[in-house]
């Protein structure tokens, strides 16, 4: 199995490289935020409390996402493998999947950070914002939110993949085309 952790501060293109690669690689896409925002669509107990949050710029409770994340592992038993995008973002939900996975008798191959300076994130978001409506792409105090939450809890996950040698890293600037090759060229010398 091919289990790949799409890495990055919000707005690195996390969700649009995982569009691209599934087609290529014939995994299932599990992105926490978009399952998040569908119980939010939905108006479910879980979706109304995760969104006073993400309206903030703040994470959602470690046992939300790892309970989510083990739902679908069930659902896609038989896939040729996952690209979990948005997840990990804690050392607690990192933890928990390397035990989901090992019940499973598979681990994850490789994370790969994508590298984005702050302004560029900004302005990605912001742009986001005006079209799709996302309340937390509206304004810079909760974009500067999410970013340090990432910093805080989720950049140092670098370190836990590194350790296992299991880190790659990617710039993040340029055409989507051009980041989906050089991310590409990392998964063909796995
Ligand atoms: P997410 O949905 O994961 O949102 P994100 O970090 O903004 O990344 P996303 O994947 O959507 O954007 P992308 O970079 O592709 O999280 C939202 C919230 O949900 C979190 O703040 C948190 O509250 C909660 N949450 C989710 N998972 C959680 C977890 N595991 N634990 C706790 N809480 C969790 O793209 C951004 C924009 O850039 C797009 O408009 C795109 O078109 C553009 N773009 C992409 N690549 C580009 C490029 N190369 N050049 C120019 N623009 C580009």
């Amino acid at each position: 199995m091919l289990n790949l952790v799409l890495f990055g501060p919000p707005g690195a293109g996390k969700g649009t490289q995982s569009e691209m690669l599934i087609k290529t690689h014939n995994l299932v896409h599990l992105s926490t935020g978009d399952i998040l925002r569908k119980e939010i669509t939905n108006k479910t107990k879980l979706g109304l409390e995760a969104k006073k949050l993400m309206d903030q710029g703040i994470l959602v409770p470690d046992n939300v996402v790892i309970g989510m994340i083990d739902s679908q592992l069930e659902n896609n038993i038989k896939s040729n493998g996952f690209i979990f995008d948005g997840f990990p973002r804690t050392k607690e939900q990192a933890l928990a999947l390397d035990k989901l996975l090992l019940k499973k008798n598979t681990a994850i191959s490789a994370m790969i950070s994508l590298k984005v300076d702050d302004q560029e994130l900004i302005k990605r978001l912001l742009e986001r914002g005006e079209i799709s409506g996302r309340s937390d792409d509206q304004n810079e105090e909760i974009i500067s939110n999410r970013i340090s939450e990432y910093n805080k809890k989720t950049a140092p996950l670098k370190l836990f993949y590194n350790n296992q040698q299991k880190l790659y890293e990617v710039n993040g600037l340029g055409t989507i085309n051009d980041i989906t090759m050089k991310v590409n060229t990392v998964i063909n010398k796995l």
